[in-house]
């Protein structure tokens, strides 16, 4: 064998192994972070979806990259549980319901929390899906980064906001597009 067929062989071996990605998903109770993956992954929304409890661990193949999500509980007694995901993650997916908006306040707390404060993820980029805009009360994208603070939260950090909702689909394909954009970016 040739050495650049040997070399060529190595290359596209490399470019496979690194087109993986481990992707955590986070966010309030029934934010809808399990419909959105679900939707990603099958490309229609999921009725009766329960609320996850532990975490749900599913490999989504997008535009060439292999991409472990792992959509963890959102309720409080099971975000102790956030921690051990966090080391080796290449993007943090934050899913909000934008029509809740009585719960935004918490969901900044908790996205600071966890996110904009926490060392491991300091350099991680944010994907901020303002989810159900379905829902004629749903706040969007530039009103949310003004609730949430995060033109001064996230200054230091790679992010953007989608206006999504994981019924219609709409908005999903483009918020994931962003997301592998940043991965492929990172890998060079
Ligand atoms: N109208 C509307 N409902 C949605 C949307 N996405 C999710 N839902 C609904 O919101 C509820 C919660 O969705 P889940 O996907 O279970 O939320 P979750 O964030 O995974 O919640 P936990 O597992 O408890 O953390 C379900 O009844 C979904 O059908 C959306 O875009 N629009
Ligand atoms: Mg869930």
């Amino acid at each position: 064998m040739s050495f650049m067929s040997t070399f060529s062989k190595w290359l596209m071996g490399k470019l496979r192994e690194e087109r993986k990605a481990k992707i955590l998903i986070l966010g309030l109770d029934a934010a809808g972070k399990t419909t959105l993956t679900k939707y990603v992954n099958t490309g229609a929304f999921l009725e009766g979806i329960t609320p996850t409890i532990g975490q749900n661990i599913d490999t989504i193949n997008f535009e060439g990259w292999d991409i472990t999500t792992i959509d963890v509980a959102g309720q409080e007694q099971f975000r102790f549980l956030w921690d051990i995901h966090y080391p080796g993650c290449s993007a943090v997916i934050f899913v909000i319901d934008a029509a809740d908006i009585e719960r935004l306040p918490e969901a900044r707390d908790i996205l600071r929390i966890h996110l904009v404060n926490n060392p491991i993820l300091e350099k991680v980029p944010a994907l901020i899906i303002a989810n159900k805009q379905d829902l004629p009360q749903a706040i969007q994208a530039p009103m949310m980064i003004q609730l949430l603070n995060l033109h001064l939260d996230m200054k230091e950090r790679t992010f953007a906001v989608f206006d999504c909702s994981a019924l219609t689909g709409r908005g999903v394909v483009e918020a994931f597009a962003w997301l592998v954009n940043q991965l492929e970016m990172n890998k060079i």
